[in-house]
């Protein structure tokens, strides 16, 4: 078992997706019990656990309603225990979604909060008065799933904000009583032996006080309030007083990786540098967002050399840590989105794995992105299930907007398609159920799926393996300093790592051209030692000629 967290490699599992037990179409924990020997056969060190807990299911249980439970949908507090069990057997440990920037509105503390004004958590959320001018809500925000970012309760006549669904309260950081609960909540977890947190929208948690109105878009009373609430003003303090009073002194490595939609490198490498004792990691945004526009389904095409000088953003910090990832499950799959899910779908999925594990940071494999899995045909509003398509579908058509181009994009974009179900075998629901599954599997389950993988050394499973072998076992992976190669070429993606003793060359096409290219390195690389490559045959470096999708390493001593 690796020692040093850095060489760690995680695991997604979003578990409504993964596997069904029981037959009732949702995934659970003793689906997941059943398939542990898949993760310690991909060899990675951690599992991400996105929610379980008791939840009402408005954002498929990101609405929490008590984060000390397991919801019957997906088991039990005992199977949980046993998966924790299952993992530590296997030396990979466990990672629980925090989701505490809101709860459910059906967590007791929102119930007591809405219950009077003078109820003693009124303050746990963001209560005000309407107001006379302007919009009605007490500012123009927007929700990230449409409409208004305040909801009126009309019995105590105030709004409350919720950044997400209405039914997910944005909870007060500023009252202490909040922060303590919070913090309880982590050592409850801590104690029962899980190893650390992925905290969801961690960013967010720090409003500014004076809640001001934003520009609104046009067309509409409401705009982005990003600017109020992404990394505000006491988010740092409330970072450092959680590491303080929850993860100082705790035995072993509590990983902690913070979602941080909006955060800029500066940030991250506040948020990571670990004199700070705030986060170990920050999961970014700034990749997944370059091909929107306005919003997620109004796309534009993103050029090679944008996506390759964003990843190098964050690599070129001497501090500063980051997750590194194509997909998850607000997102869609990565080799439909940065590959190319046609002819070179295997090809493609190998170099993305290689190009994203290379890179400085903690690299995360979303459940499925092993297999090479593509995005699902979704081409009716039936198809969707996701809050956030849905409510964006509902405002465009009371707005005369849902045109077939707005489907279209959704089956793009959709968070959606991140969360088909696994594609476990060639069986009528890919092995995922034997009843009828939430949402519909991917046909193309017939041939991509894990039963005709795990045991083929040229699968998209095998290459994974090795990538995440390949960090368990050169240090350059993780420590290397990071250069990037040629960044304005519009097809190949080359980078250097280098280590005290060694370095590595990564060289990746990612185009279904061939492209004869000379690599701004010097002559010592010819016959460097082949470490990955997805085609056979010898790399010709520096100066190579690469079929479509073609990537390898080479590596040298120094
Ligand atoms: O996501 C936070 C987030 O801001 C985005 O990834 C979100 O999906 C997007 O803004 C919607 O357009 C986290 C979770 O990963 C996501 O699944 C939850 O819905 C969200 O927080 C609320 O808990």
């Amino acid at each position: 078992m690796a020692t040093d967290w850095r060489r760690w490699v995680v695991y997604q599992i979003y578990p409504r997706s993964f596997a069904d037990s029981d037959g009732d179409g949702v995934g659970d924990l003793r689906g997941i019990l059943a398939h542990v020997d898949h993760l310690a056969r991909l060899g990675v060190d951690v599992v991400w656990l996105s929610p379980v807990y008791r939840s009402p299911m408005d954002d498929n249980g990101y609405d929490i309603s008590d984060f000390r439970d397991v919801d019957p949908l997906f088991g039990t507090l005992a199977e949980l225990d046993e998966l924790i069990a299952a993992l530590h057997a296997r030396g990979i440990r466990l990672v629980m979604d925090l989701v505490v920037n809101h709860t459910s509105d059906e967590h007791p503390w929102f119930v007591g909060s809405r219950s009077s004004r003078d109820s003693p958590q009124r303050d746990w959320y963001w209560w005000r008065d309407p107001r006379p001018g302007g919009t009605p809500e007490p500012t123009n925000w927007e929700s990230h799933f449409s409409g208004s970012a305040w909801e009126l309760d009309e019995r105590t006549g105030q709004y409350y904000l919720h950044l997400f669904s209405r039914r997910q309260p944005d909870l007060n950081w500023e009252n202490p009583q909040v922060r303590a609960a919070v913090h309880a909540v982590m050592r409850w977890w801590l104690d029962r032996g899980v190893d650390g947190f992925r905290m969801d929208a961690v960013n967010l948690i720090s409003k500014d006080l004076a809640l001001p109105d934003v520009e609104p878009r046009p067309g509409s009373p409401y705009g982005r309030g990003d600017e109020h609430y992404v990394c505000g003003p006491r988010m740092h303090e409330f970072l450092q007083e959680m590491h303080r009073e929850v993860l100082a002194g705790r035995p072993g490595h509590v990983l902690t990786v913070g979602e941080m939609p909006g955060a800029t490198v500066a940030d991250a490498v506040l948020s990571t540098d670990p004199a700070r004792r705030e986060l170990d990691m920050v999961l970014p945004f700034d990749h997944v967002r370059l091909d929107h526009r306005a919003h997620r389904y109004d796309l534009r095409d993103v050029a090679l050399p944008a996506l390759k000088k964003t990843l190098a953003a964050w690599q070129s910090a001497e501090r500063g840590w980051y997750a590194l990832y194509w997909g998850n499950h607000d997102q869609p799959r990565a080799v439909s989105r940065f590959g190319d899910d046609g002819a070179h779908r295997v090809a493609s999925a190998k170099t993305l794995a290689t190009v994203l594990h290379l890179h400085r940071g903690t690299p995360f494999v979303h459940q499925g992105d092993e297999l090479g899995m593509a995005n699902a045909p979704m081409r009716t509003i039936d198809d969707f299930r996701d809050i956030q398509a849905l409510n964006f579908h509902a405002h465009a058509a009371a707005r005369g907007d849902a045109d077939p181009a707005l489907l279209a994009a959704m089956g793009r974009m959709s968070r959606d398609q991140g969360r088909t179900p696994m594609q476990w075998d060639a069986s009528p629901n890919a092995g995922f159920t034997t009843g009828t599954p939430w949402i519909a599997v991917n046909p193309d389950h017939a041939t991509v799926n894990a039963a005709a993988q795990v045991d083929d050394p040229d699968s998209v499973f095998a290459h994974h393996r090795r990538l995440i072998d390949l960090r368990h076992t050169d240090p350059v992976v993780t420590e290397g300093d990071f250069t990037l190669l040629l960044p304005d070429h519009p097809r190949v993606w080359a980078f250097l790592r280098r280590g005290r003793d060694a370095e590595l060359l990564v060289v990746a096409n990612f185009s279904a051209e061939r492209v004869a290219v000379r690599l701004p390195v010097d002559d010592g690389w010819a016959g460097a030692e082949t470490v990955i490559a997805n085609l056979p045959g010898e790399p010709a470096v520096p100066e190579p000629t690469l079929r479509p999708w073609e990537s390898f390493v080479v590596r040298r001593g120094r």
